[in-house]
């Protein structure tokens, strides 16, 4: 099987190709990654020998063109990814989002290959926080950030795709993941790094908002599940029921960091800030078989500080510009 991953220099992308390399040895990978700010050609070091990286964007329609027609399936990670910056500047996320997923979309009709769509939870907006419900794919889209929107936009793309060409697609919404290889700019590698750095964590306002965490593993053994198992043109939700708010979080890395619980900085809070997300799994716990393995948040996110703290060099050149960033908007 020839598989072609968009974003596989990215976090959850890069996470995919190792275990694909790792579980996988049938399956010959290509990743198709323009190296944007997110992308990391570090991170693809380990798996160097059996991957092929195309260095382009999505939105190359020739480039695409030829990559999809060299494939039996493809696996869509490339994104514009976080939603702080699509606060200071949407443009890429329309771009990448939504053009490059339409022009992924046009290639796999012309050659009826195989698509699995990856997205998020975010696309159904937030849930209050005394709120039982959880999302499920009958959630209605309700986007808040240019980022989500235009998440949104890309899956309604895939369904009618699906409906109006035939095209073979599924979409996964997942939600907050964690682990080795995620960018500075996100919430644990910012805290876990802070820490290393002897710096304080920074809460955005109260610190209340809840995110359910799941170990990018599990996202990525989800993901194979639909692609092996899941029906065309279904939507699955992936998520491992690891509801924590921000606080939480924090005080779990001071604790792991032997700090006080105490030890951090409320900061500016992020404009039209989702205040909870929480995902209902059961269609792929119940269809698919799927089961998370990663199921101890706390030594999850302590193998994940041990991951920061033996690749320094990895995270270390982009700290400083990222911390910058940040002090602009007082966060
Ligand atoms: P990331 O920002 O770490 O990686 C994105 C990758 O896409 C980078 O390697 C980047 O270089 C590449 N890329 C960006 N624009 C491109 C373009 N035009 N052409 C080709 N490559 C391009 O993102 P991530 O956190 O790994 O997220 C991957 C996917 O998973 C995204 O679609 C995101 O919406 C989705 N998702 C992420 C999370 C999460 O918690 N991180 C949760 C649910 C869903
Ligand atoms: O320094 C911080 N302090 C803080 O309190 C940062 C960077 C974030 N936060 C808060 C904001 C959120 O409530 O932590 C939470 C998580 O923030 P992010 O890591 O920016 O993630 P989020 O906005 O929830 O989106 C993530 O999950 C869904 C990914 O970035 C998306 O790509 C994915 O779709």
């Amino acid at each position: 099987m020839r598989v072609l991953i968009t974003g596989g220099a990215g976090f959850i992308g890069a996470n995919f190709t190792h275990q694909t390399v790792r579980e996988r040895p049938d399956v010959r990978v290509t990743v198709l990654d323009a190296l944007t700010y997110a992308g990391d050609v570090k991170s693809l070091v380990p798996v160097a020998d059996h991957v092929t990286l195309v260095r382009g964007s999505i939105a190359d329609e020739p480039l695409v063109d030829r990559l999809v027609g060299e494939s039996d399936v493809v696996v869509h990670f490339a994104a514009e990814s976080h939603n702080d910056n699509s606060l200071n500047d949407p443009s890429p996320f329309v771009q990448t989002n939504l053009v490059g997923t339409f022009t992924l979309l046009e290639a796999v009709r012309k050659h009826g290959v195989r698509f699995h769509h990856i997205s998020t939870d975010e696309v159904y907006g937030d849930l209050e926080l005394n709120d039982p419900a959880k999302f499920t794919p009958e959630t209605p889209y309700n986007p808040s950030s240019p980022y989500s929107s235009t998440k949104a936009g890309s899956d309604l793309l895939v369904r009618a795709w699906v409906r109006s060409f035939g095209v073979q697609a599924t979409i996964s919404n997942c939600s907050n993941n964690y682990g080795p290889y995620q960018h500075v700019e996100k919430f644990i590698p910012r805290q876990i790094t802070n820490l290393i750095d002897g710096v304080r964590p920074k809460l955005y306002g109260a610190g209340l908002n809840v995110r359910d965490w799941i170990h990018v593993e599990d996202h990525n053994t989800a993901v194979w599940a639909i692609i092996d198992k899941g029906r065309i043109g279904e939507t699955y939700l992936i998520g491992a029921d690891g509801e924590k708010n921000n606080l939480e979080v924090v005080q779990t890395l001071l604790e792991v960091f032997g700090r006080d619980a105490d030890d951090f900085d409320h900061v500016a809070d992020r404009p039209g800030h989702d205040m909870r997300y929480a995902i209902d799994a059961s269609r792929l716990r119940d269809e698919l078989g799927w089961e998370p393995r990663f199921t101890d948040f706390r030594s999850g996110l302590e193998a994940t500080v041990d991951w920061y703290r033996e690749h320094e060099s990895w995270w270390r050149p982009r700290k400083a510009a990222v911390e910058a960033k940040y002090a602009k908007t007082g966060q």
